[in-house]
């Protein structure tokens, strides 16, 4: 289905007044609120095609209702969703889960709905069926040759397909590692992931990049053989220019200090990009600034302020991605409030009067640096954020159009109450 633009405009027009007077005062109080304006409708998220359907744990998935069943059906979902907030115009391809069957018709649909191709992403963390060699014991870093090799293969033939698409970079998740004490030889596990990585980016055109993704546990639960920053920094290093680390907010050990982890990369030019979720626990997938707000502020904080330091794009020089499960929500409700949470935090940085915290930093002023930060988070930016939406022809409060306008009633009619999304 498609967003009807008068839909929209009526919309707004219903809410205008309210809006009008809250923008007015937010904007009295924020001096370069035009220039956060403008960034924030530059500002793209992509949406990874998993995430339209419901998710699910290892005990169960209760699927929604409309869910959709094919690439095209997830495609227009994300039209949805880049039709009401407009800053959702790209897709991050999972590969075998969505291979196109008809490039030419894909690229044509993306480029209806105003979408691109951002990062692809490779699967050896499960086995397909008619795949030769089981990944049970790592791809990767396999003892098994002939398992590296499928392995190194399939990133290859993804590649291939994102070539055919537009798409510019790989994104490598392993769940390599293993379960006991005495199982793995490190050194040797991290040898052959080494190898096979080099393979991989041996294969990588001339643009392109690839994403070493980290994540401490889970499926294994003794080593991770890319299991945290530093090692994903050291495949990145050891690879070359095209590789970088990339941060997916849940694949931390409890409280770790992910925005430290972030300028560090940023200083050494190898960060790659974002996995946003939020967590409380583990990696639990949740809608991004759902339990710790204030933790994705600081995030952004380092990304504004390291960025800047290199002059650097702040739309396009980083991949920007959400990577959450959906198990209780509405996956497009989930994901409207996932990109609103980002663009919050987002303006808050950009809104932070960074020339007096680094004279607070200078000066040892502790309690000077906290009352900056602090009073940037509590800065109400609702209001910049909505007038972006509206000026580039979104909708002013997305989930009440969502709710209000009947999509999802609208899905399920075209696609029934029994599809379910393809992924985990
Ligand atoms: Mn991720």
């Amino acid at each position: 289905m498609r967003i009807d633009k008068k839909q929209i405009e009526q919309h707004n027009s219903d809410v205008q007044k309210t809006h009008q007077k809250r923008f007015d005062f937010t904007k009295s109080e924020i001096p370069n609120a035009e220039a956060i304006i403008q960034k924030l409708i530059d500002f793209n998220v992509a949406i990874p095609s998993w995430a339209l359907g419901t998710g699910g744990t290892r005990f169960a998935r209760f699927s929604g209702a409309g869910e959709p069943g094919t690439l095209e059906q997830k495609m227009e979902d994300i039209g949805v969703l880049h039709a009401l907030n407009n800053s959702s115009g790209a897709i991050s391809l999972h590969i075998p889960w969505d291979i196109p069957s008809d490039y030419t018709a894909i690229k044509k649909l993306a480029t209806d709905l105003n979408l691109k191709f951002d990062a692809m992403n490779s699967n050896t963390f499960q086995d397909q069926k008619e795949q030769a060699l089981s990944y049970k014991f790592g791809s990767l870093q396999n003892t098994n040759k002939a398992i590296r090799q499928q392995a190194i293969n399939h990133n290859i033939e993804v590649i291939k397909h994102g070539v055919e698409l537009g798409s510019k970079a790989l994104t490598v998740w392993l769940s390599d590692g293993s379960c006991f004490p005495g199982q793995l030889n490190f050194r040797k596990a991290f040898q052959n992931t080494l190898a096979g990585l080099e393979e991989i980016y041996a294969a990588l055109p001339s643009d392109w990049k690839v994403f070493v993704e980290y994540k401490a546990f889970e499926p294994n639960f003794y080593s991770m053989t890319v299991g945290d920053w530093g090692q994903s920094l050291l495949y990145a290093n050891k690879l070359g220019p095209k590789a970088f680390t990339l941060v997916d907010l849940g694949h931390h050990l409890p409280n770790a200090n992910i925005e430290q982890i972030v300028a560090l990369l940023m200083m050494e030019e190898k960060l790659a990009g974002f996995h946003f979720n939020d967590s409380k626990y583990g990696d639990d997938d949740l809608t991004v600034g759902s339990i710790k707000p204030y933790q994705l502020f600081l995030i952004f904080n380092e990304l504004v302020e390291g960025m800047d330091a290199r002059g650097m794009n702040h739309a396009s020089d980083l991949g920007w991605m959400i990577d959450a499960s959906h198990n209780v929500k509405d996956p497009l409700e989930d994901l409207l409030q996932s990109v609103e949470a980002i663009m919050i935090s987002y303006a808050q940085a950009l809104l932070l009067d960074r020339a007096a915290l680094n004279k607070a930093q200078d000066n040892n002023d502790v309690v000077a640096a906290q009352e900056i930060l602090q009073s940037t988070f509590r800065t109400d930016v609702r209001a910049i954020v909505a007038e972006a939406r509206l000026r580039a022809g979104g909708a002013l409060d997305p989930i009440a159009f969502y709710r209000n306008n009947k999509v999802r009633a609208s899905l399920i009619k075209e696609r029934g109450t029994n599809t379910v999304a393809t992924g985990l």
